[in-house]
């Protein structure tokens, strides 16, 4: 009962997140991603959240937990004006995370840990419209007041509150990090992912550390030694350089987590 209440009082105030377009709330739904998608009519640069979800997706089809009260389960709604390549938005947005979650770091390409565990996963996808992609849908999942995570995820999951014992304004802390992200996008429409690699770099957990590149089903050992210009990752491989594309393969770090 008493959590019942607590997550009532702590609800998401929709008029409380400063989006430069509109704002759909949601007590409840499957997934903020799914409903950026189906819906019509929506103004670019508008959010979609929700308080819980429940059947929020990662990649690959893959399972994000999202109960209520405790985290951000959000969608960006953009109507891109040129061919935006969604593997660079989705590490752009790790990266409005980043800035905004002291001591976090990236790993590539859509992971923000704190402590080597996952605190936020993004979730990138396109709509075609025929040959065009008429929206990309940015979603972002964050734990934030988070108390404890089930077995299955306890050893590679983290929040905010675990790691600094503090329960901070889920409010807050998304509205800085729309604010970053749309500073980081307003750029990125205007020089690409380029003038951000520096910054990822010096963020990214998986640089300069062993990982295992899956290709065509099959493991094998690599170093990450670099990131490109265009937000690929450069890893090595028995002394030879190969580009690795988010979109092409899996990189798992050999950090304990996925
Ligand atoms: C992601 O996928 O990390 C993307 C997560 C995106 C979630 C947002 S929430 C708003 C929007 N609506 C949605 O339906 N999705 C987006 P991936 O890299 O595939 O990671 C998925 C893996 O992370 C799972 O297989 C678990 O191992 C782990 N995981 C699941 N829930 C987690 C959580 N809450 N915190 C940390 N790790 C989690």
């Amino acid at each position: 009962m008493k959590r019942i209440l607590d997550i009532l009082k702590n609800r998401i105030k929709p008029k409380k997140i400063r989006v430069p377009a509109k704002v759909y709330y949601f007590r409840e739904t499957e997934s903020t991603n799914k409903e950026a998608k189906l819906a019509t009519g929506v103004p670019d640069r508008s959010l979609f959240i929700a308080e819980e979800q429940t059947g929020g997706r990662g990649r690959l089809g893959r399972a994000w937990s999202s109960p209520a009260g405790c985290g951000i389960w959000a969608s960006i709604y953009l109507k891109p004006q040129k061919e935006s390549d969604i593997s660079q938005l989705t590490l752009l947005a790790g990266l409005a995370v980043c800035r905004v979650i002291e001591n976090s770091k990236i790993k590539w390409p859509n992971d923000v840990l704190l402590d080597d565990k996952k605190v936020c996963g993004v979730l990138c996808e396109a709509v075609m419209d025929g040959e065009r992609v008429s929206r990309v849908i940015v979603g972002i999942g964050i734990n934030v007041n988070t108390e404890s995570f089930d077995d299955e995820l306890s050893d590679k999951a983290t929040s905010v509150y675990i790691e600094t014992g503090k329960k901070v304004s889920r409010e807050r802390l998304l509205n800085n990090v729309l604010k970053e992200f749309f500073d980081i996008y307003d750029e990125f429409i205007k020089g690409g992912f380029a003038g951000f690699r520096d910054e990822y770099k010096k963020k990214c957990a998986t640089l300069f550390r062993d990982v295992i590149v899956i290709k065509n089903g099959e493991n094998v050992r690599a170093r990450a030694v670099d990131i490109t210009e265009n937000g690929e990752l450069v890893v090595e491989i028995n002394n030879t350089r190969e580009i690795v594309n988010a979109g092409e393969v899996s990189v798992r770090g050999l950090l304990g987590y996925n």
